[in-house]
């Protein structure tokens, strides 16, 4: 778990360089001047925390009943309750669709989920259902291939249903653990490629109901991928986030509006390129990566 703490971190790195920056610049102060405030507004504001949120975390801070705290526990204590009761994450269940727009890192965390529940000793089918990039089957491949993982592909259809009701009715006949269904990226101001997505879904719960839902979002999007989880949720029901690329951008706080808007768990946080840059995401040792309180190892 320490290894997760230590990746989730790193992985914050550059949106907690002005963050927490703001932050320690209060060390020794008893209370916020006009200054701090509009330093730690823009700085919240631009780790994509969101507007309401931020509001909160600063009235929060001015609050003159709780000077016994340091400001770290402050803003920690703030997040935890603004985050309390929402977002809970349910076990993921057997099936999982990724879906998204393009190049948010379906195919990628497609591959890593599988690497993370095999080594944790599933057995794990991947589904290429992107029929439309003709390299997305064979990157899925090269990903199984070097997982060690079974793949379930048809060059031979243009129909992402067909693909995915296949790959499933297959991994289910065969008692597979856990049956990852790629997706091709799709705008959704494309209604033809939403449907389609829609049809996915429903010819997946014509034979089984224990499917998840995860859209994943690139963290460099920011605000944007409010709208694009809003959006896509008109078609599609969502069980979960996996925010992707959270190792390039300084604009990780959008965790934060996905849960409180959004009411959506996030299950994963991508931070790398490799098969273990996909790191379950925990909300403590996320707030603590955004402000930079550092975690003893336990062993
Ligand atoms: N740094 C970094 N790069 C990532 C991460 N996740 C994905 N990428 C990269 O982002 C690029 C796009 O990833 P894909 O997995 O192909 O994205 P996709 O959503 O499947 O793309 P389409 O199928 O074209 O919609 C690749 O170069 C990945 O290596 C991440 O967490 N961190
Ligand atoms: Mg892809």
């Amino acid at each position: 778990m320490f290894s997760f703490f230590k990746k989730t971190f790193g992985g914050l790195s550059k949106t907690r360089k002005k963050l927490a920056n703001a932050v320690s610049g209060l060390t020794g102060k008893s209370y916020l001047d006009a200054d701090d405030i509009e330093l730690l507004e823009e700085s919240l504001l631009q780790a994509d925390l969101g507007w309401q949120i931020v509001e909160t975390i600063i009235e929060e801070l001015q609050d003159s009943g709780k000077k016994d705290l340091s400001w770290d526990q402050r803003f920690m204590q703030t997040m935890t309750s603004q985050l309390e009761g929402k977002a809970d994450k349910h076990p993921l269940k057997k099936v999982i669709v990724l879906i998204g727009i393009n190049g948010t890192g379906k195919t990628t965390s497609s591959a890593k989920l599988a690497g993370y529940f095999s080594s944790s000793g599933e057995i794990v089918t991947l589904v290429a259902a992107d029929t439309y990039r003709a390299a997305a089957v064979e990157q899925i491949r090269e990903w199984a291939t070097r997982l060690k993982i079974n793949v379930v592909a048809n060059e031979g259809t243009a129909d992402p249903a067909a693909v995915a009701y296949d790959g499933v009715n297959s991994g289910l006949a065969k008692k597979i653990d856990r049956i990852i269904v790629d997706t091709a990226g799709r705008l959704h101001t494309s209604p033809n490629l939403m449907q389609e997505l829609e049809k996915i879904n429903r010819v997946i719960k014509k034979i089984t109901d224990d499917i998840s839902v995860l859209i994943t979002i690139d963290a460099n999007t920011g605000q944007n991928g409010i709208t694009q989880v809003k959006e896509f949720g008109k078609y599609i029901p969502i069980d979960g986030v996996i925010l992707t690329k959270m190792d390039g951008t300084a604009r990780g706080g959008i965790a934060v509006p996905i849960m409180t808007e959004l009411n959506l768990p996030i299950y994963f946080m991508g931070v790398g390129e490799q098969v273990d840059d996909l790191i379950p995401f925990d909300r403590e040792s996320y707030l603590k990566g955004l402000i930079g309180i550092e975690e003893e190892a336990s062993v």
